[in-house]
């Protein structure tokens, strides 16, 4: 099988999870991209709104159209596809950098945090993760992290049920540094591979809660210098811009290693994908998007593949 057709399902899975986005580009430039309009700048200054309405933000929708402008005025661009496939080439430029498998690499138990402010899709995220892990045989433990809210350990704890999956949990309140401690303690006696640490939303304001964080990360250094192996920064896509200075900040405090960028389906702003990277770009720090979320389900955290999310994107209806 080739390649591109070994691609084909997931790529058509990518499509239909980003459904709102990908209309809102065919909506405004869909006769631009897909017809047989006369290409030339002012078609430009379309594409460019239609760019920084699904939220590219202004940095990467400048640098994309400028890059375009030029190979109009060299007359490279007459006709809708020549434009598409600029388009698409610029756009999988763009995010090249962000793409890298999620392995568990060394050190036993390998730990995962899952950080973010409220309600971005970590604990969901980490249920979906621990199914995938679990499917590539590894022994996967879920920490409940977040003593912070009620029922979070309740919603921790149904995800472990349904998949199978060993949940280390203390009441609410509880300190969470010391539940993760448990957590990894009970890894290396019970010989799991990996390590899902849940952790409390946060509003990023909120040193208190930074604070907490930065213990849970201490608290694991000291058991091993070598965990946490990954610290999965969970985004909501649908805030837009706003995930630009979640990525600085839980950065700073705890030292993000990938994203996981969740809510694409529900979303028409998944161009923030090009904004993030333009951000990481511009700071020469590059980290992978590791997975995004495309639906509520087990199966709807997919690998983020670069190129089959630009397809999915400029997919005509
Ligand atoms: N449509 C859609 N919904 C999602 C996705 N990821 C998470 N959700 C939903 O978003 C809501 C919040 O998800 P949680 O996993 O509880 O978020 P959280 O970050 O753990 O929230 P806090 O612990 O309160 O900070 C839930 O209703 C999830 O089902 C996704 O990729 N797509
Ligand atoms: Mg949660």
């Amino acid at each position: 099988m080739s390649e591109a057709a070994a691609d084909k399902p997931l790529w058509r899975r990518i499509k239909a999870g980003l459904g709102k986005t990908r209309r809102r580009i065919a909506e405004s430039v869909g006769d631009l991209l897909h017809g047989e309009r006369q290409i030339d700048e002012s078609v430009l200054e379309e594409l460019e709104t239609a760019l920084l309405t699904t939220d590219v933000g202004l940095d990467a929708t400048e640098r994309i159209i400028q890059a375009l402008t030029n190979q109009v005025q060299r007359r490279q661009l007459n006709n809708a596809e020549a434009l598409r496939n600029a388009l698409a080439a610029l756009l999988k430029e763009q995010i090249a950098d962000l793409q890298a498998p999620f392995q568990i690499g060394e050190g036993r138990p390998f730990v995962v945090f899952a950080v973010g402010v409220n309600g971005t899709g970590k604990t969901t995220t980490l249920g979906k993760l621990a199914n995938r892990l679990q499917g590539q045989g590894l022994r996967v433990l879920l920490a409940a992290g977040d003593t912070f809210r009620a029922a979070a350990v309740a919603q921790l704890k149904q995800w472990g049920e349904r998949n199978g999956v060993d949940v280390v949990a203390q009441g609410q309140g509880a300190d969470s540094a010391s539940v993760v401690y448990d957590a990894v303690m009970a890894a290396k006696a019970r010989g799991h591979d990996v390590v899902l640490v849940d952790t409390a939303g946060r509003l990023q304001a909120k040193t208190n809660l930074m604070e907490e964080l930065k213990k849970i990360h201490r608290v694991v250094r000291r058991l091993d210098q070598r965990a946490p192996q990954e610290v999965l920064l969970v985004l909501d896509a649908g805030v837009g811009q706003n995930a630009l200075s979640q990525v600085a900040q839980f950065d700073a405090a705890v030292g993000v290693t990938g994203f996981v960028v969740t809510k694409l389906d529900g979303s028409a702003r998944a161009g923030v994908v090009f904004a993030i990277a333009e951000q990481l770009r511009q700071k020469r720090a590059p980290k992978p998007i590791y997975f995004i979320g495309v639906g509520e389900g087990r199966d709807d955290l997919k690998p983020f593949n670069g190129d089959a999310f630009v397809d999915a994107l400029l997919a005509p209806e």
